[in-house]
C-alpha cells in the first residue's frame, strides 16, 4: 500500500467507500492525515466503520479547514448533476481530486504511463504491463483496470505505473503529467456523466494535460475524433506524437496491416511480427491495441525481442473476448465487458459464424455500428431492458429470439450452435449494453455466462461418455 505523505497533518474528506475510496482512506491515514469518510450506501459506511474510520455525513460538512475532497470516480462530479457533497465542496473552494492524482503527487520519481480510449484500454494496459514484466522492468498496472492505485506498492525512480484511465478518473486529476500517454479511440460513451459527446472528448483529452516535448503521446488515428486530437497535438508545441493504426499505414508510427505489425517509427516500415495466431488478441481492434502497446514499450526503451515475446505470451483478460470452453467444435466466448455498441462491433467483426447474446441496459448513441457485421451472426438471442431496441435495429436482417435472460439465451444458443454443421462457430456474449438491469456489474454477468457454459460442458461430457 502507498503511504500518502503529501496530506500528512491535514484534514481530508473521502466520498465513496468502494474499493478506491477505502484504499484512499487507508493510504491517507497511514500517512498521518485526519480522514473523514462517507458513502450514501450503508454497506460502504459499515465497511469503513469496521476498519475504524470516522464516518461523517459529508453533506453536513463545514469545509473550512478541510484540505481536499477525494471523490470516487463513480460519483458524479458535474453531470447529470454534481453530487451534493461535490457541489458543497466546490462552492467552498475545496479542491476535489481522485486517488490517481494522490498517487502521482506521492510517487514523483516514478514514470507514469496512462492509457485511455473508449474501447481496448484494459487490454492495452494489461499488454503493456505484461511486456514490462517480460522485459523484467519494474512496473505495476492499475487504475480503471481494477486494482485501486493506492493499493499499489511504492516504486523507485526506475519504476513505472501503467494506469488505465477512465474519463471519470481523468476528470479528477489536476497535476498528473504522464511521461507516455496513449489514446486508443473515441466513440460516444458515458454521455450521462459528461453532459454530451464533447464533454466526454474533453475528459479523454486530459490524458495529455501538461505534457511537454519530453513526453510521448501515442494516438489512434482510425476514428475521426481521435484523429482530430492527433492532428491538434502534432500541430502544438507539446509532446512527441506517434500515430497508431490498424486501418492505415502512418509514417512515423506503428500499425498493423493484414495481421502483420509494422514499426515505422523511424520512417521506413519494418515488419515486426504476425499477430494472426495470437489467440488472446483476436480481431483488428486488438491489432491496434498491440500497435499501441508496442509503441509505448519502444518509447520506454524496451527491446523489440522482449516486446515480441510479451505480445506472444499475453494471457488475455477475463470478460474481454475470453474463450471459456470449446464444446463439440463450438467456442464459447465471454465478452461481457463490451458495454457499448463499438466494443460489440469489434467482437462481431472478429468471428464469422456467431450465435450472439446481446442486451442489458442500453446506452445512448444508437446501434448503427453493428450493421456491417450482422452478416456474421447466425442467430441473436436478446436479453434485458434493451432487447426491444436491439430487435428494432436487427429485425429483417438477423434472425433472433427475445430470450429475456442470460440463462434462457445461452441454453438456446448452445442448442442451436450444436446442431449447426458449419465451421468456426462461436457462442458469443457481447451485450453492447451495461449490465445493471440484471446483474450487479459486467464481471458478475460474465461469471454467470462462464458458470452456465461449464454446466453445459459438464452435461456434454456426460453425454459423450454414455
Ligand atoms: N456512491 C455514493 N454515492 C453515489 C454513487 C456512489 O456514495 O452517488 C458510492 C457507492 O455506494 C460505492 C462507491 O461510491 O460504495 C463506489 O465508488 P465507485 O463507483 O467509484 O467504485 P470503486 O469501487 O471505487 O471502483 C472505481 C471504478 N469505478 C467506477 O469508475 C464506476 C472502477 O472502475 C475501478 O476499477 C476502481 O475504482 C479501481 O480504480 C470500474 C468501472 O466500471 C471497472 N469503470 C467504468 C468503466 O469501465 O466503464 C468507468
Amino acid at each position: 500500500m502507498i503511504t500518502l505523505h503529501s496530506l500528512s497533518g491535514k484534514t481530508v474528506a473521502v466520498m465513496g467507500l468502494g474499493k478506491s475510496g477505502l484504499a484512499t482512506a487507508r493510504a491517507l491515514t497511514k500517512g498521518g492525515a485526519t480522514v473523514r469518510v462517507w458513502d450514501d450506501n450503508a454497506n460502504g459506511r459499515d465497511a469503513a466503520a469496521r476498519e475504524g474510520f470516522t464516518v461523517t455525513d459529508l453533506s453536513d460538512m463545514v469545509w473550512d479547514g478541510v484540505d481536499a475532497l477525494i471523490l470516487s470516480p463513480g460519483i458524479p462530479l458535474t453531470h447529470p448533476a454534481p453530487h451534493p457533497v461535490a457541489a458543497s465542496a466546490l462552492a467552498a473552494g475545496t479542491p476535489i481530486i481522485g486517488d490517481i492524482e494522490l498517487l502521482a503527487r506521492e510517487q514523483t520519481n516514478a514514470h507514469f504511463i496512462g492509457i485511455t480510449g473508449t474501447n481496448g484500454k484494459s487490454t492495452t494496459t494489461a499488454l503493456i504491463g505484461h511486456i514490462f514484466a517480460t522485459a523484467k522492468r519494474p512496473a505495476q498496472t492499475s487504475g480503471n483496470l481494477g486494482v485501486p492505485a493506492l493499493d499499489l506498492d511504492a516504486l523507485g525512480a526506475n519504476g513505472s505505473f501503467i494506469l488505465e484511465m477512465s474519463s471519470f478518473q481523468l476528470d479528477l486529476t489536476d497535476t498528473l503529467k504522464f511521461d507516455i500517454a496513449v489514446l486508443l479511440n473515441i466513440s460516444p460513451d458515458h454521455i450521462d456523466r459528461h453532459g454530451d459527446f464533447d464533454g466526454y472528448i474533453a475528459a479523454k483529452k486530459r490524458i495529455f494535460a501538461g505534457m511537454d516535448s519530453n513526453g510521448i503521446a501515442i494516438v489512434g488515428i482510425d476514428d475521426p475524433k481521435a484523429l482530430a486530437i492527433f492532428e491538434e497535438l502534432r500541430a502544438s508545441n507539446g509532446p512527441n506524437v506517434i500515430p497508431i493504426s490498424a486501418a492505415n499505414t502512418p509514417s512515423g508510427g506503428v500499425y498493423a496491416k493484414d495481421g502483420i505489425l509494422y514499426d515505422a517509427l523511424s520512417g521506413d516500415a519494418d515488419a515486426v511480427m504476425s499477430l494472426i495466431d495470437i489467440k488472446t488478441l483476436p480481431g483488428r481492434h486488438n491489432h491496434q491495441n498491440a500497435a499501441a502497446a508496442y509503441a509505448a514499450a519502444r518509447s520506454a526503451g524496451i527491446a523489440v525481442d522482449a516486446i515480441i515475446k510479451g505480445l506472444r505470451t499475453h494471457p488475455g483478460l477475463p470478460h474481454r473476448q475470453q474463450i471459456i470452453a470449446e464444446i463439440g467444435g463450438v467456442r464459447y466466448v465471454n465478452d461481457s465487458k463490451a458495454t457499448n455498441p463499438d466494443a460489440t462491433a469489434n467482437a462481431l467483426a472478429s468471428y464469422k459464424s456467431i450465435y450472439w447474446i446481446a442486451g442489458g441496459l442500453g446506452k445512448d448513441g444508437g446501434l448503427d455500428q453493428l450493421s456491417p457485421y450482422l452478416p456474421h451472426v447466425q442467430h441473436a438471442f436478446l436479453i434485458g431492458a434493451a432487447a426491444d431496441e436491439i430487435h428494432a435495429a436487427i429485425d429483417g436482417k438477423t434472425p433472433h429470439d427475445m430470450s429475456g435472460d442470460l440463462d434462457t439465451a445461452l441454453r438456446a444458443a448452445h442448442a442451436m450452435a450444436q446442431r449447426d454443421s458449419g465451421d468456426n462457430k462461436v457462442v458469443l456474449l457481447s451485450p453492447a449494453c451495461a449490465s445493471y438491469d440484471q446483474f450487479p456489474n459486467f464481471e458478475a454477468r460474465g461469471d454467470a455466462f462462464a458458470a452456465i457454459v461449464r454446466d453445459l460442458q459438464h452435461v456434454a461430457c456426460g453425454e459423450a461418455r454414455l
